[in-house]
């Protein structure tokens, strides 16, 4: 994988760095080291400046986030039906009005709109949004992407990159212009769980697929792939899945990913990443925040794992009952990587639950987090919060390590918080 990894060279003779702490050391020690390496944030729906309007960004697209769509609902009476037809400025008026004038914003949401707001020293709770709209019109975007990810602790980004995106695939066809901080990221969801609305796009591209996935079609997606591969760069591949998500399965996509993706992601050597358990569409009128959840039956990832040991599998299961059995497959196959407090699951509680469970049952083989970033300063909020929950976790275990006779150093704590958030998914 072509990531910039961070040399970090620890002087051998520095004795800060090498010397033991002491219980009452360790939670500034943890926090400091997090504060100061920068993570790679291995799942955003972000974009390069070079993909224009696609790349969100600045106030209105804030506070239109579809996490805090949802909580307007139940904090207003206008109807779902009535707000899409606003303009987003005026979307963005109400939600504001609803949830942070009417409203405390005590919601992990809401709050993230306060603490970047914080951020750049806009007001929090002015009755209007002058200032901060002023403020985010005036940025130039590059510079303003180098700033927020430097606020955010990040090096870099992975992107969601659907070639079947009909907004997005044009910009790649005429070669959109690679950038070090955004990483490619091939998403399969149109080709895997739409592919009824999407096979004749792919005949249209001169792919000879069919309707029911047979004949050709196996080894045309694998072309398809390749053709995108080649174009793209990306990193991994990805597919969110539904809560009933079978595999093997006879079914279209049973077979697109027994056939085409899982022998194509390891022709390339990238990993396939599985994000498991959403009940799509329970609301529809609510649209991108419609979506719920479901508990998966993880048997599909026991035997991905042991059907495809030259597979590397990236996954993240979102419905919170599923996260102890994830925890437990990923000791029994060095070939799954467990990543991230997914959608509804990142919230302090729950992080806070499934990081412990993660750290008490795999160390450090796991990816704690992600942003899932939609809107660029999202970031900001969201790694700050998985720093302020991560840090009194991580000195915990280390004060319990040093109760059963272990020690550690700031070495030792920097070693496991490089691995956690960047060489586990460096692989
Ligand atoms: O968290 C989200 O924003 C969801 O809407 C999904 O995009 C999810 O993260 C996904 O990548 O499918
Ligand atoms: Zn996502």
């Amino acid at each position: 994988m072509e990531i910039r990894s961070i040399k970090q060279p620890i002087p051998s003779d520095d004795v800060g760095l090498q010397s033991l702490l002491s219980p009452e050391h360790l939670p500034s020690a943890v926090e400091e080291i997090l504060a100061t390496t920068a993570f790679i944030d291995i799942h955003t729906h972000l974009f390069s400046p070079a993909f224009g309007n696609l790349g969100l960004w600045g106030l209105d697209e804030l506070l239109t986030y579809h996490y805090l769509e949802a909580e307007f609902f139940r904090s207003s009476e206008m109807s779902p039906e009535h707000y899409w037809q606003l303009p987003k400025a005026e979307q963005a008026d109400a939600i504001w009005q609803a949830l942070f004038v009417e409203n405390t914003p005590v919601s992990e949401a809401t709050r993230g709109v306060v603490a970047v707001l914080n951020a750049f020293g806009l007001p929090t709770r002015g009755p209007d949004l002058l200032e901060a709209r002023r403020f985010f019109a005036a940025q130039d975007l590059k510079a303003h992407v180098r700033h927020v990810f430097k606020l955010a602790g990040i090096s870099e980004v992975a992107m969601t990159n659907d070639p079947l995106d009909p907004d997005e695939a044009p910009l790649w066809e005429s070669g959109a212009e690679p950038d070090p901080q955004f990483h490619p990221v091939l998403r399969l969801d149109r080709i895997l769980n739409k592919w009824a609305d999407h096979w004749r796009v792919l005949v249209g591209k001169g792919y000879a697929v069919e309707e029911d996935a047979g004949g050709k079609t196996a080894a045309e997606v694998r072309r398809f792939l390749a053709d995108w591969q080649a174009r793209m760069q990306p990193i991994y591949m990805a597919v969110s899945l539904p809560d009933t998500f079978q595999f093997p399965e006879q079914s279209v996509r049973g077979r697109l990913l027994a056939e085409a993706v899982l022998p194509s992601c390891r022709e390339f050597g990238i990993p396939l990443s599985l994000m498991i358990g959403v009940r799509y569409q329970v609301n529809p009128a609510l649209r991108l925040a419609g979506d719920g959840v479901g508990r998966a039956d993880l048997r599909a990832v026991e035997h991905l794992c042991t059907s495809y040991p030259g597979n590397r599998f990236l996954i993240s299961v979102l419905s919170r009952e599923n996260q102890h059995e994830l925890c437990v497959y990923a000791r029994k196959f060095s070939n799954l990587m467990p990543f991230g407090c997914w959608w509804f699951l990142n919230n302090p509680s729950i992080v806070e639950e499934i990081t412990r469970e993660r750290l008490e049952m795999l160390g450090t083989s796991f990816i704690p987090q992600h942003s899932d970033a939609r809107v660029l300063e999202q970031v900001i909020y969201k790694w700050r919060n998985t720093r302020r929950t991560l840090a009194p976790i991580l000195a915990n275990a280390y004060r319990l390590l040093a109760g059963d006779g272990r020690a550690v150093t700031r070495i030792d704590i920097r070693n496991d918080i490089t691995r956690l958030f960047r060489t586990n998914f460096m692989g």
